[in-house]
């Protein structure tokens, strides 16, 4: 299976959020894509490929323009206002409040365009944004020319990130971008199937009037987790869209037995809707140890994940999300594509 890997993901680096009332190093940081690297490296999943340059015009498909207009000029208006570190927003545009009024200054500008604080920027923020972008595209443009499967090794993550919003460290939404570009290559319908930990709240609003992006989630239940506000069962896609969301909310402490029952019933719809590719937002925050998570897939199970989704028998390319044990995560993430592999 060939990779698409970027250095200038390191540029992201640094960051901080807020966990528990106090500020701390992200969890998302540059080691986890370093370590997938290596991983497959040792395993000799096959050859990394650095990624093409793409316009931003398929991304503005799925984002609003002037959003992606401005993630490149924030940091910049940060140290404009004499700031130093990390640039974070603190204001949102929650019920009440006008969501149609775009403030002048930056403050506003960053919570306007925000769902949560945890999308800090630095210097190389955007840099590296855009090279996980490029990342996708470049992997997806693998599995268009005949590849079975490719896999995007993109940091930032995306699956957060909706139309206009920023979101649990993701600021473009790959695994989005990269759907809409194979429907504008020619495919008729795309499935992404998101096995993150965390609900793929962007990934769900941006496709949800859609009947040609079919939206699966396996989750944590918001009534217990992040992103808290969407992700219930109940929401099932409206309008033309309206039977093409499916969400899997777990509660916490779930294991292989419960994961892997929802995954069947998924992977059933997914063969129902009979889609031309398969995109997987791949992440492996499900583990036992991830430090953010309470889920609790044992490392063996990964492989299991693979091997179900190749068992599609569909041209898939896998995007990857989240995941913050970095100790295991290449282990981890490296072991469903073996598995997808059949090794
Ligand atoms: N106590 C992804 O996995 N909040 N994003 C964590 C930690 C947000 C996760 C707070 C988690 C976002 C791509
Ligand atoms: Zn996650």
């Amino acid at each position: 299976m060939k990779t698409v890997y970027s250095p200038r993901h390191h540029g992201h680096s640094g960051n901080v959020e807020l966990v528990a009332g106090t500020i701390v190093p992200a969890f998302e940081m540059p080691s986890r894509a370093e370590f997938i690297l290596s991983r497959l490296n040792e395993v000799n999943l096959g050859p990394v490929l650095a990624p093409e340059e793409h316009s931003l015009d398929t991304a503005a498909k799925v984002h609003d323009r002037a959003y992606l207009d401005f993630l490149p000029t924030i940091y910049d208006r940060w140290t404009a206002e004499g700031r130093t570190g990390t640039a974070l927003p603190f204001t949102w545009p929650t019920r009440g409040l006008r969501g149609d009024k775009l403030p002048d200054f930056i403050d506003g500008q960053l919570g306007f365009y925000s769902f949560d604080g945890g999308c800090g920027f630095v210097a190389g923020t955007w840099d590296a944004i855009k090279s996980s972008h490029d990342v996708a595209l470049t992997a997806a443009g693998l599995v268009n020319g005949g590849e079975n499967v490719a896999f995007a090794l993109c940091r930032p993550p995306g699956h957060h990130s909706g139309h206009n919003f920023m979101a649990g460290y993701c600021y473009i939404n790959n695994a989005a971008v990269a759907a809409q570009w194979f429907l504008d290559q020619g495919a008729s319908r795309v499935s992404i199937l998101d096995v993150d930990y965390h609900h793929g709240n962007g990934t769900q609003e941006i496709f949800y009037r859609r009947s040609d992006v079919q939206v699966i989630n396996l989750h944590a239940d918001p009534m217990q987790e992040y992103p808290y506000f969407l992700g219930h069962a109940d929401e099932k896609g409206e309008g033309a869209g309206e039977g093409f969301n499916l969400n899997y909310p777990l509660r916490w402490g779930t294991s292989w037995e419960t994961w892997s029952a929802a995954l069947e019933d998924a992977c059933a719809k997914l063969k129902d809707y009979a889609p031309d590719v398969v995109v997987v937002s791949l992440g492996v925050d499900t583990y036992e140890k991830d430090p953010i998570s309470k889920f609790k897939l044992k490392t063996e199970d990964f492989p299991r994940i693979g091997a179900r989704i190749a068992r599609l028998g569909l041209p898939t390319l896998v995007v990857m999300e989240g995941g913050y044990a970095v100790a295991d995560i290449g282990t981890n993430a490296v072991g469903v594509l073996t598995g997808f592999e059949g090794r």
